[in-house]
């Protein structure tokens, strides 16, 4: 069977096309964050595209993160990427911190974006939810640094998962309205890359909430790193309910569990929903699940195995993200320096 057309990328008239994308070390990889993010990372790498991607360990600490653990899980987010596809020498792979351009360009965001912009973004209602006084600033400034994160490229087009929508559409906001103060042409507005069959991969306990890497239940997602048993295990256990599955897509409609596990089949498959349904139309979850356990064990398996070997050296994983910082240093100074430029600040340093 075909894979879903991909959407070609629009040109923007005046920017080359470059790609940003990054994932937090939040937590170990989730098969969310594979088939909404980094498989789409490593398709417009192997389209040729300029791909610039990013472990954002600064986003990370937004919530506390122990550092030994948030050292171990940007090395096996690394891990991951590499594993999944990414080609350090192809892609700029390198983590956050490591290249101050972002935290610079994030403060001046921070005097871009309005305080209504932040107040509107669900991500941040739903992290804080009813705890908001207490949650830490940098939550809340979340998407300004992210709008630094992309901008400071120039990035033009950034693949992300649904749930990041909305950051995307403030980072717009960001860059129109530092353009119109400064009567500028300066940065892109850019486009979100939203694709695939598994845009929002949800929860295997509930179909309505996002599999998320922080969710505090384990069964709740699967990670890049569980093992083949126990992949199984948690998609044979996943909740779903009695019917069997319909025998056109319309009929997933109000059954988000079934619906959900059918987009990830189509995702790793590289199939449509659409045609799932159609090899799979009223068959029983008892022989659903099994057929999906073992695509999933075949396609994340690989992946896992390398994670591992990967691992076994850590200081080759820093070794990279360090020679991916210094290539993204040579892109982001720049343009900061001349976003100071613009903005009025003297420059003086001798060098
Ligand atoms: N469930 C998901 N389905 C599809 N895409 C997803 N992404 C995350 N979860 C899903 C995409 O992965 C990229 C990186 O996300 P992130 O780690 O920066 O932040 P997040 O979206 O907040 O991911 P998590 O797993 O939910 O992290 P925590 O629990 O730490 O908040 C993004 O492109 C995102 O869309």
């Amino acid at each position: 069977m075909s894979e879903p057309v991909q959407t070609p990328l629009t040109k923007t008239a005046t920017f080359p096309t470059r790609i940003f994308s990054g994932i937090q070390p939040s937590g170990g990889l989730t098969l969310g964050n594979y088939l909404g993010a980094l498989k789409r990372f490593v398709e417009k790498q192997d389209e040729g595209i300029e791909t610039v991607y990013c472990l954002v360990d600064m986003h990370a600490i937004t919530v506390f993160q122990d550092p030994v653990k948030l050292r171990h899980q940007t090395r096996e987010a690394a891990a991951g990427f590499i594993a999944a596809g990414i080609d350090p020498t192809r892609s700029i792979l390198f983590n956050q911190s490591q290249v101050t351009a972002h935290a610079e360009l994030g403060w001046i965001f921070n005097c871009i974006a309005r305080m209504g912009w932040m107040s509107r973004m669900t991500q941040f209602k739903d992290k804080a939810g009813k705890n908001s006084e207490n949650v830490s600033l940098g939550l809340f400034a979340y998407p300004s640094l992210m709008a630094a994160d992309i901008l400071a490229y120039k990035a033009t087009h950034v693949p992300v998962g649904e749930d990041q929508k909305q950051h995307l559409e403030l980072c717009r906001d960001i860059a129109i309205k530092f353009n119109n103060d400064y009567k500028v042409d300066f940065f892109p507005v850019v486009e979100p890359v939203i694709e695939g069959a598994a845009t929002r991969v949800m929860s295997l306990r509930d179909g309505t909430a996002k599999m998320s890497k922080s969710d505090p239940s384990d069964q709740s997602r699967i990670n890049l790193t569980d093992d083949a048993d126990t992949i199984s295990k948690k998609i044979r256990k996943a909740k779903t309910d009695m019917d069997p599955l319909p025998d056109h897509i319309d009929g997933l409609k109000d059954r988000p569990e079934a619906k959900n596990l059918v987009n990830i089949y189509a995702a790793l498959a590289g199939h449509t929903p659409a045609q799932v349904i159609a090899d799979y139309a009223g068959a029983q979850f008892g022989t659903f699940k099994p057929a999906l356990a073992d695509l999933a064990v075949a396609k994340l398996e690989p992946i896992t195995t390398e994670m591992n070997r990967l691992m076994k050296d850590p200081a080759e994983i820093d070794r990279i993200l360090g020679a991916g910082a210094v290539r993204a240093d040579a892109l982001a100074r720049p343009v900061l320096e001349q976003v100071y430029d613009i903005i009025g600040m003297i420059r003086s340093r001798p060098v």
